[in-house]
């Protein structure tokens, strides 16, 4: 195992190399040791919830039976807690409305209240987290036609508008008792498997049903919405009613929030490429960060090229405080707890990476037109000591540097995951 000794050193050399192109690699570790990057919470079941007779459902499905799932909020907490000690810089735990805990009693979701997260509150104020939020328009009877908020029938319509302001309100709850603003994200998977004549009418409901929502005075010290797109669904092949289109236009218009979730586009389109103009036009952002293969596929996230371009243009907007990061990805065919850790340390390895970035140098060379040296300087810049500033990062944080948190993961697996059935 590498000594504490070697990493340091090694980090002397790679905060050198650093220097030399005009970046500061310590003030870059201060830095990336305050952002936060906002943890699904469905990883660690598979999206499953504590309702009863919970499951996906609305177009998107994990794959999968490895065994060791969390069946409870306590074996949810518990596997997160594990994870967390396992991940350099900070976190907050996105949660959606089915993990509310009912202790049996049967709360339909249009009636959920702040008191359903008592427990939830309660653990993140002793882990000192953020939380963030959102309502559940699927695993439903009445999602079950694959309308929600742009159903037809009214009284589905407003049952889901019910249940969008109500998760406002415990968002705004969690914000309140943590003292950290919570971010509640509004996806609905509305849409046709075939193709549809009236395309208008559902985004019209949609429109109708969000301004209802919004209507809804709820405090944006402690509540920000934001609303997700989506391309294509499982069984909604042909059209989705909240499409990018609608939501860019909505958010624009109004003023909220609006999420980008990387496998929520054509394959060959970029996340990275939009948050420059979004910027411009909205607020705030939400990345769903995730990894697509050949479709919305929710693979864990690694560092791969998509990765690094969107920490890239993160970092770049110089907005970074307007940009919330949140991982959304769902796994079951592997560990769930290395699953959080793997998707965690990657996209915080790539914004260390974007961080570390000789941004000023590359700016002057594009501005005076050589792109020959942009070229050449991008390419160099991917061989820099980053590993060592890494290393460095994880000993900081007293979290296991390289592949050591791995064995951790084992032996959680065997002492814990393993006894569930
Ligand atoms: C679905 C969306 C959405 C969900 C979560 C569970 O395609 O990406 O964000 O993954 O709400
Ligand atoms: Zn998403």
């Amino acid at each position: 195992m590498v000594s504490e000794a070697q990493i340091t050193k090694a980090y002397a050399l790679a905060k050198e190399a650093y220097a030399r192109l005009g970046v500061d690699s310590d003030k870059v570790l201060r830095d990336i040791s305050k952002v936060e990057i906002s943890m699904h919470c469905w990883q660690g079941d598979d999206v499953g919830g504590f309702e009863s007779g919970g499951g996906s459902g609305g177009g998107i499905m994990a794959t999968g039976n490895y065994p060791g799932k969390a069946r409870t909020p306590d074996e949810l907490r518990a596997d997160f807690e594990k994870a967390m000690s396992l991940i350099p810089g900070r976190q907050r735990f996105s949660l959606h409305a089915i993990y509310a805990e009912l202790d049996g009693a049967k709360i339909d979701r249009d009636e959920l209240e702040p008191k359903h997260f008592a427990g939830w509150i309660d653990w993140a104020k002793k882990n000192r987290i953020g939380v963030d939020f959102n309502p559940t328009f699927f695993a439903h009877p009445l999602a079950s036609e694959n309308f929600t908020l742009s159903h037809k029938d009214e009284a589905i319509r407003k049952f889901w508008v019910r249940h969008a302001i109500a998760c406002r309100e415990i968002g705004a709850a969690f914000g309140k008792a943590l003292g950290k603003t919570c971010v509640t994200n509004h996806w609905i998977p509305d849409g046709y498997k075939d193709t549809p004549v009236d395309r208008l009418s559902p985004r019209k409901r949609l429109e109708k049903s969000l301004d209802e929502i919004f209507a809804a005075k709820v405090s944006s010290k402690h509540n920000l919405d934001s609303l997700e797109s989506k391309l294509f669904g499982l069984g909604l092949e042909s059209y989705t009613v909240g499409s990018h289109e609608f939501y860019m236009g909505y958010c624009v218009a109004n003023q909220k929030l609006l999420t980008l979730d990387s496998g929520h586009f054509h394959p060959t389109e970029t996340v990275a490429d939009k948050i420059s103009s979004l910027l411009l036009y909205v607020p705030e952002l939400l990345l769903h960060v995730s990894r697509g293969i050949r479709w919305d596929s929710d693979h864990v996230v690694v560092l791969s090229d998509d990765l690094k371009a969107t920490a890239e243009e993160i970092v770049r907007s110089g907005a970074m405080s307007r940009i919330h990061i949140g991982l959304d990805y769902f796994d079951a065919s592997i560990n769930r707890v290395a699953a959080w850790v793997i998707g965690a340390r990657s996209l915080s390895k790539a914004l260390l990476l974007a961080m570390l970035e000789p941004t000023d140098l590359l700016m002057q060379i594009e501005a005076a037109g050589d792109y020959t040296a942009r070229l050449a300087m991008l390419e160099e810049v991917k061989t820099l000591p980053f590993a060592a500033v890494w290393d460095q990062f994880c000993l900081q944080q007293e979290i296991p540097v390289g592949a050591a948190w791995f064995s951790e993961v084992k032996n959680y697996e065997r002492k814990v995951l393993a006894a569930r059935k």
